[in-house]
Formats: C-alpha cells, structure tokens, sequence
C-alpha cells in the first residue's frame, strides 16, 4: 500500500514538473503569469526570523534546528509576502500543515523548483534557491508555522519617543519654504525620506525613517509628515521647523505599510493611526504625540466563505471628510472598517462587507465615496462614506492597483475616477456621478488600453487634462522605463508615451519609472527613475503643458526614490 502510494506520488511529481517545463518552454520562465506581480508581492517581510518561536513538531519530516532556521529566514525573505506569515494564504495558496503534509516533500520540492503558471515563481530552476534549500523548504513548510512575536500597547510604549514636546515647538512657522508645494520623497533602499523644495527642485533635508518606508502622509493642517516604514516605524515630522525634523516617533508592530492622520472638521490632526500587516491590528495615536491610545486586532472571519483567518493584515486607511472616522481596509478578510474616533475608549466601528483581498485606493472628486482595489478579486469596492454602506463592487481587469486612483471629468461620462492594472494593460474608467449622471454611476464606462500589464500607479490633476499611467513593473525595460499619458479631452486617441529615464541620462540599472505626482499648481508631473541601489536614480519633472521635460533631480542622497507626495495634493486629497 505504501509502496503503491510512494509511486502515484512520483508519477504525479514528474507529470507536474514535466508540464511545467512545456508550459515555461512555451511562455517563458514564468508561464502565463505576470512577473510584475511576483516582483511585486515579493519584498522581504521585516520582521526578524530570529523573533519567530520554532515550532518543529513531531509530526513534520524530520529536519534539525539549523535546517529550521535557514527555512525560516528564507521563508520571511521570499514567501511571507504572498503567502502570509501564518501561511494561511493571500495572492498565494495557502500552506498549513494540513496541506502540506498531503501534498509531501517530493510534491512540494517540485512546486519549489518549477514554480506554477499561476504565479508562483521558479525558485530553482531560477538559479535562486540551491536544490538543498527547496529540499529544506519542502521540510519545513509541513512543520507548523513559526509565529512572530504580538507587538501590544507595553511593546509600543517601550518605543516611543517624543523628542521635541508640543510645548517646545515653534508656534510658527519658522522657515521661508513654500510648505504647499514640498514634496516627500520615498528613499526606499536607504530608509529614509528626501524633501524637496517643489519650487527650486532643490533638496531640504534627507531625514532618517523606518526600513523601506514606505508612505507619507500629510496632517489636515499641512503642519505635521507622517511616514512609516515596513518595519512599522513611524517619524512624525514637523514642517514649521527652521529645517524639518522628527519630533516623535513609535514602532508600532513589526510590519506595516499604512498611517494617516485625521481630518474631519473639528478633529483636525487631532489623531493619527497606523495600520500593521504583523501583528494584523491597527492603533489609534495622540495626533500630537504619536502616544498609542488604542490598538484593535483585525483578527476575524473571511468576508465570503466566514472562516477565521488569524493574520488579516491591515492595507491602505483614509480619513473620511463625512464623519469622525477612519477607514481600515482589511485585506485578507475583505471588510472594509469605518472606525469612529469621537469616543476612543467605546469605539464604534462599522464593519462594512466588501471583498478579498483589499489593497489601496482612494476618494472620488466629492470626497464621499472611497474606491478601494480588492485586487485578486479584480474588483473595485466603493464604500458611501456618508452612510457608511458598501455601494457596489464593480468588476475590472486583472489586479486593480490604483494607488490613489485618478479623479477627471470624462467628455462623455462626467466625473469618473481611473485605475489601471498590475495584471493587464486596462485602465478602467468608472462613472462617480449617482446625481448627474445616474445612468453611469458605478459602471465601467470606458476600458482603456495602457502600455501593458505591471502598471502600479496613474494621476491627473483637476487642473490637468493629461492622465499618466506608470508600467513599472513591466517585463519589457521599454514600457517599465516610460509612461503613458493620455489626453483627457481625446480618450479614444489613444496614448503618447514619454521616455522618462531616457531623459534622465543615467547609466546602468533597470530605472523603473514609478508613481506620477502632481505639484500644487497642477502644471508640472514628477516621476521617480527607480535604479537600484547601488546605482544612480533620478526625478525627472515633466511639464504638463507640453509634455516635455523641464527639470532632472539628480543628486547622491537620492537612493532608490519611489513615492512621492506632495504636501498641498496629499493633504486635501487631490488625485
Ligand atoms: Fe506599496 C501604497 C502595500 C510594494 C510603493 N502599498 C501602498 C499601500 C499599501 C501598500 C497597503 C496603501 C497605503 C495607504 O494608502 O494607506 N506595497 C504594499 C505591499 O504589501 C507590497 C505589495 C509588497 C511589500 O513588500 O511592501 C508593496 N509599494 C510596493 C513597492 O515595491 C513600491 C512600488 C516601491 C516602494 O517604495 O516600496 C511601493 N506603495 C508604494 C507607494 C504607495 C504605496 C508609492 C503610495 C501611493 C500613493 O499615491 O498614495
């Protein structure tokens, strides 16, 4: 009986790993799938394997302590991302033990080496992983989890940090910039954020941040930058300093993506919040202080099939302009939360049932609706903010990634707001008009074809009648080097595409052109050259008039820039 199964198994091994070779013979080394995504899903997590408790059981394939470790460091590095720390399973499957002792080392070792033509990449015959780590990977995977360590309200507080005390900070503004049209730029590789005089494209200050920040985000009143690091660091800011500097800062868990600051009349920069992805919860913070207030896991039940999932990680978190909240979107149980801030200690949150797996989005024009990527879904959710009610999820192409998304109004539709995808080369445009435009409200009104699939970020600007779409994480250097850009009054015309890193003259590298931001005067677009760190990266400022360049930033401190934000567009969400 054994035997016979020992046979089935390795006759099913070599079937799969022999499709899988015509499949990649056929498509390439990553069949059928866009590699955009798997680059990606693919940053290393930054939580330290050394934190997380080894868990080797019995009931596992033997494996010793070493092997363990070297697992679990790989595991954080290259498989966390997609699978989960838990490894209960986002954009990729799940592997608990449960599944992973089935399927057996020789299965799993396979599914290692050859990757599959649903996304998973080939990690040996990559070159990445050495046949000894994928048998050890295969091991380890049918062991249970290891689980980092929980980050609670002690952990936080051994953290925090206020550096310069409301009461010894200027009481007003202290320097000559021109705040509005500051932008904060993401050093990702170096962890920290460069500010840049929007006016003279010159460098302020270059400012020390969490590893891999990742966001900034602005308080209502312009005064206060808040940036977060994937390792769940935040540095708060203030702008009216002589020259800009962090006045506190928190660690709020281990990894995280997410922070904003509260903006509803009345309770401006009264209260910040940041989202983790580990532990999966959010906390509410003195807006002041970044003291933690309040933390609340998001630990629950799935949106569709309502089981437990133990890591639903927190995503993108906006300030509503309707009422005193703050909504959360949950990834991996699909809920959209509208957490109410007026009471902290009798918190009120409306869990709202939208879809897996919610990633970032943003505001319509009238700041009422939030139109949220639930991205393996391919769906767009669009949440009333002012009745806290899921209002539709629509149907777009493959991986909705809208960033913010881009708010214009289409000659044709009226108002309509735009996002484009990891997954295809679509750009769905949506009608967001339910009282002028009933007709169009909700629905893909135009499906628009970009450049190609791996596109991360698109923008405009009410001033503007051009509509950016970056492919930075296009297979093809061609189109992840360049942007498309449309003409808002001519949609059916088609796309021009403008070669930004050619225009930044750089050398060597893969310059992956990413995220478009306008400056506040809606006349200028700045995009990041994203090279890698040891090579020389750049800012490239396009004109929106004439589409042509008008300035290159280009400066040693500039170490892999990828988000920028500028002060005026990010604090009144204009997008
Ligand atoms: Fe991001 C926004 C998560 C990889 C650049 N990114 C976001 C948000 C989330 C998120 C949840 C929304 C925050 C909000 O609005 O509150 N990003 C993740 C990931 O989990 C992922 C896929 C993998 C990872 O390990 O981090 C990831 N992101 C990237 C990148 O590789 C990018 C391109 C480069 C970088 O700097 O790391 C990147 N993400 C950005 C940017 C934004 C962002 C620039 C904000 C866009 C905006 O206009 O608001």
């Amino acid at each position: 009986m054994k035997a016979r199964k020992t046979v089935t198994r390795a006759l099913a091994v070599s079937a799969l790993a022999l499709a899988m070779n015509v499949a990649m013979a056929q498509n390439g080394a990553h069949p059928g799938t866009s590699s955009a995504e798997i680059r990606f899903q693919g940053a290393p997590s930054a939580i330290n394997p050394k934190e997380a408790k080894n868990l080797i059981g019995g009931e596992g394939p033997p494996m010793t302590k070493e092997e363990f470790e070297i697992a679990k460091k790989i595991f954080f590095q290259r498989c966390a991302g997609c699978h989960g720390v838990l490894r209960k399973g986002a954009t990729g499957k799940p592997l608990t033990p449960d599944i992973t002792r089935k399927k057996g080392t020789a299965y799993l070792k396979a599914f290692i080496t050859y990757g599959s033509p649903r996304g998973m990449p080939n990690w040996g015959t990559s070159g990445v992983l050495s046949d000894k780590e994928i048998d050890i990977m295969a091991r380890y995977l049918q062991h249970e989890p290891p689980k980092p360590p929980e980050f609670g309200m002690k952990e936080m507080l051994s953290t925090w940090k206020v550096l310069v005390p409301p009461e010894k900070r200027p009481k007003r503004k202290m320097n000559h910039y021109n705040l509005d049209n500051l932008f904060s730029v993401t050093l990702r590789d170096a962890g920290k954020v460069a500010l840049i005089d929007g006016d003279t494209k010159k460098i302020i200050t270059v400012i020390d941040t969490g590893y891999a920040v990742h966001i900034s985000r602005l308080s209502a009143s312009g005064r206060y930058l808040f940036t977060i690091g994937r390792d769940a660091l935040i540095n708060m800011i203030d702008l009216w300093m002589k020259k800009p500097k962090t006045v506190a800062m928190i660690k709020v868990g281990l990894e995280a993506r997410s922070v904003e600051t509260s903006k509803y009349k009345g309770w401006e920069d009264k209260y910040a919040i940041a989202g983790t992805y580990w532990p999966p919860q959010y906390v509410i913070m003195d807006g002041a202080t970044l003291k933690p207030l309040k933390i609340v896991s998001t630990r629950g039940m799935t949106v569709d099939s309502q089981e437990y999932h133990p890591e639903p990680r927190v995503a993108a978190i906006v300030a509503s302009h309707q009422h005193p909240e703050f909504i959360v979107n949950v990834k991996e149980t699909g809920h959209v939360l509208m957490v109410n801030y007026s009471d902290v200690n009798n918190l009120k949150v409306t869990s709202i049932d939208a879809a897996r797996f919610l990633h970032d989005g943003g505001w319509d024009s009238t700041h009422r609706y939030f139109l949220t990527a639930a991205n393996k879904s391919n769906k767009i959710a669009v949440v009333d903010s002012k009745t806290d009610k899921l209002v539709k999820l629509i149907d777009v192409g493959k991986i909705p990634h809208p960033g913010r998304g881009a708010n214009f109004i289409d000659p044709k539709y009226g108002p309509v707001w735009a996002t484009s995808h990891l997954g295809d080369d679509n750009i769905a445009v949506i009608g967001t008009d339910p009282k002028h435009h009933p007709k169009y409200a909700w629905k893909v009104v135009r499906m628009l074809k970009g450049q190609g699939g791996g596109s991360l970020f698109i923008k405009t600007h009410p001033k503007s009648h051009h509509l950016y779409v970056d492919t930075a994480l296009n297979p093809d250097p061609k189109k992840s080097q360049s942007v498309a850009v449309f003409d808002i009054r001519h949609l059916e015309a088609g796309y021009k595409v403008l070669p930004i890193a050619k225009w930044a003259h750089l050398g060597e590298g893969p310059k992956r052109v990413v995220q478009p931001e306008f400056n506040k005067a809606g006349d200028e677009v700045w995009f990041s050259v994203w090279n890698g760190k040891k090579q020389q990266s750049a800012i490239v400022v396009v004109d929106d008039r004439t589409l042509k360049p008008k300035a290159v930033i280009k400066d040693k401190r500039l170490i892999t820039p990828t988000g920028k934000f500028n002060v005026y567009n990010t604090m009144h969400d204009i997008y």
